[in-house]
């Protein structure tokens, strides 16, 4: 097989995301491996899934730097000692600096609970359940400058259901969540996503296989434009 894509990853707590893009590497044919985890929390449950998964990891706590712009370096670092390709960002919570996010231009992904543009920003699922929307979901996009922006890769659509509270919204998004940041990850190592006027567009032009949620059934379809 080809050289496999080699993933950083950044966390701050569960590692929910980090286990499913764990599992989709632990199949040989997936063409992504995960060189590094790195933490900003020392007690992050995610180190302990890359711990079990036998994955290098490294704990760079924020409060030990005198500036974001040295904590920023520090990660930069580690993240080109590991030789990787792709950052993915799962439930990482210390905001990047405008020089960390050009250094890793098209080369640093991120993955929101909401539909963005819907619900930038933090306590999504309360205030999708505020606003009344019928459908939420889950976004998985290129990282700029400006928070929760960038171009769109996959997004997978949920239904609130009217007895929602936001646990149980956040659980079944959460499970959108892990089908959709492995999908994304695939289609960017097998150099399928191509970036046209900050929009993504698929290098072959096909119809992508796209995760497709409701309550109860989780199935894959063919989006058909
Ligand atoms: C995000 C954005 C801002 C904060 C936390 C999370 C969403 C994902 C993300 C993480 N880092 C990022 C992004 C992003 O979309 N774009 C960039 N960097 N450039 C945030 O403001 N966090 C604050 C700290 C919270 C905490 O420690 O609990 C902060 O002051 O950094
Ligand atoms: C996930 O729901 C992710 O979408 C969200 O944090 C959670 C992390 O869970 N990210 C954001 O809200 C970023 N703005 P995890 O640690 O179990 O993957």
């Amino acid at each position: 097989m080809a050289r496999r894509l080699k993933l950083g990853i950044l966390i701050s707590g569960r590692g929910s995301n980090l286990q499913a893009l764990i599992d989709a590497c632990a199949d040989p044919g997936f063409p992504a491996e995960i060189a590094l985890v790195v933490s900003n929390k020392a007690d992050a449950k995610g180190l302990e899934r890359a711990a079990t998964a036998s994955i290098p990891t490294r704990v760079i706590d924020h409060r030990g730097f005198a500036s974001r712009t040295e904590f920023d370096s520090a990660l930069n670092d580690a993240l080109n000692d590991a030789a990787v390709d792709l950052v993915c960002l799962a439930g990482f919570m210390r905001l990047l600096g405008a020089e960390f996010v050009r250094a890793w231009h098209d080369r640093l992904i991120n993955i929101h609970p909401s539909l963005l543009p819907a619900f930038r920003g933090l306590h999504t699922h309360e205030r999708a359940l505020e606003a009344g929307v019928k459908l939420t979901g889950c976004t998985v996009h290129f990282v700029r400058a400006d928070v929760d922006n960038g171009p769109i890769i996959v997004q997978a659509a949920v239904p609130v259901l009217d007895t929602d509270t936001p646990d149980s919204l956040a659980a079944r998004v959460l499970v959108a969540e892990h089908a959709c940041y492995p999908a994304a990850v695939r289609w960017i190592a097998e150099d399928r996503v191509s970036i046209v006027d900050d929009r993504v567009v698929l290098r072959d032009g096909s119809t992508p296989e796209a995760p497709v949620f409701s309550p109860c059934v989780t199935t894959t379809r063919r989006y058909t434009p």
